[in-house]
């Protein structure tokens, strides 16, 4: 799964120097890796200059002000850097809140690290329950406050999505949810069955919103809702704060999980997704009815077995879309 981190970094412009697999045997509790490799890393990082360590693992508080310290670099981990890509896509009002909440509560378990490694740079030490430890907890305390701001203002979102949840019930047509992992094509399929012209591009995290649309299926009229799409450990926080937008999934009649069909992980990938619906609160039943879409048939040169749950269409070309409504109609019906 390098690919993947690596097309997170670039998806932020950070400059890869140098890339390196590491097998850990057991992870140090205290500095995630061991002596050995952080005597090697040490040497590579005074070598080429390296300004940032990315670990594509998440680490603990201690364990990234740990290796900040012994490295002397700064060091983010993987959680770290989906939620700055997050935050670098969120362009509407809820997902900024939402985004910003995520930030929050990450930077809060770590603001130990931001104070201490200031402190090494002035040379100065820390003295327990010295100027130090006040301002941490000055700082604790302000994004505490924060957090609870935004909170509320996210319970008036969901109360709102709530009211228009209900009266899309009362107008009694069905919908369904597009999920999967991010880039597979959804929001693609989205405008291909509702003409719409939602954002789709090659950029991971494109769409932060759910958007739901009617379109009509044959002759009535259906209701299909684009939303966030996922990744393997996606960070708690994230998932936490993206309540209100997840929701909607929840809401749906049915789920249709889009998946590349190129990708060599397509398989791990829709596991992710499943893991990932459970945690938001899917039921077990609506996971395993899910249709899984293969998209993008129009650059994939293998042959497939299409059968009642597997779906290969491309949402570019239009092809296999016919098939696709039909089975949407089988299942609302
Ligand atoms: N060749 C080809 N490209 C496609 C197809 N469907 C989508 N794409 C491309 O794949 C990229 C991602 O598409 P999106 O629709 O933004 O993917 P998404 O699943 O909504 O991604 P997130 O919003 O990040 O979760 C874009 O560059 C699309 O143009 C397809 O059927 N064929
Ligand atoms: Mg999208």
């Amino acid at each position: 799964m390098y690919q993947e981190i690596q097309s997170l970094v670039l998806n932020l412009n950070i400059e890869i120097i140098i890339k390196e697999i590491i097998k850990i045997k057991q992870k140090n509790p205290s500095t995630f890796l061991g002596k050995g490799n952080l005597l090697r890393l040490k040497d590579k990082i005074i070598k080429y200059k390296i300004n940032l360590l990315i670990i594509n693992n998440n680490l603990s508080p201690s364990q990234q002000r740990n290796l900040e310290k012994l490295l002397n670099v700064k060091v983010t981990d993987r959680s770290g850097i989906i939620i700055e890509i997050f935050s670098k896509r969120a362009s509407t009002k809820e997902s900024k809140l939402q985004v910003e909440l995520a930030e929050l509560i990450y930077r809060k378990s770590r603001l130990v690290r931001a104070w201490t490694h200031l402190e090494r740079q002035r040379g100065g030490t820390t003295f327990i329950g010295g100027p130090g430890e006040l301002q941490i907890e000055l700082d604790k305390r302000l994004i505490q406050l924060k957090i609870v701001k935004i909170k509320k203002r996210l319970v008036k979102v969901k109360a709102r999505r709530k009211i228009q949840r209900k009266s899309r019930l009362n107008s009694n047509f069905k919908t369904f949810a597009l999920v999967g992992y991010t880039n597979a094509g959804k929001t693609k399929l989205f405008n291909k069955l509702t003409k719409k012209k939602q954002s789709s591009q090659n950029k991971l995290f494109e769409t932060l919103d759910t958007k739901i649309s009617k379109f009509f299926l044959n002759n009535h009229q259906v209701g299909i809702i684009d939303t966030v799409g996922f990744i393997n450990n996606i960070p708690t926080q994230l998932i936490e704060s993206f309540h209100a937008t997840l929701e909607e999934i929840n809401s749906a009649n049915f789920i249709i999980n889009v998946v590349d069909v190129n990708d060599i992980n397509a398989n791990d990938k829709i596991l992710t997704t499943k893991r990932i619906l459970k945690e938001t609160g899917v039921s077990e039943e609506k996971i395993s009815k899910m249709i899984n879409v293969y998209n993008k048939i129009d650059i994939s040169n293998s042959n497939y077995k299409q059968t009642q749950n597997r779906i290969f269409i491309s949402a570019l070309t239009g092809e296999g879309i016919e098939n696709l409504k039909n089975s949407i109609e089988r299942k609302l019906t």
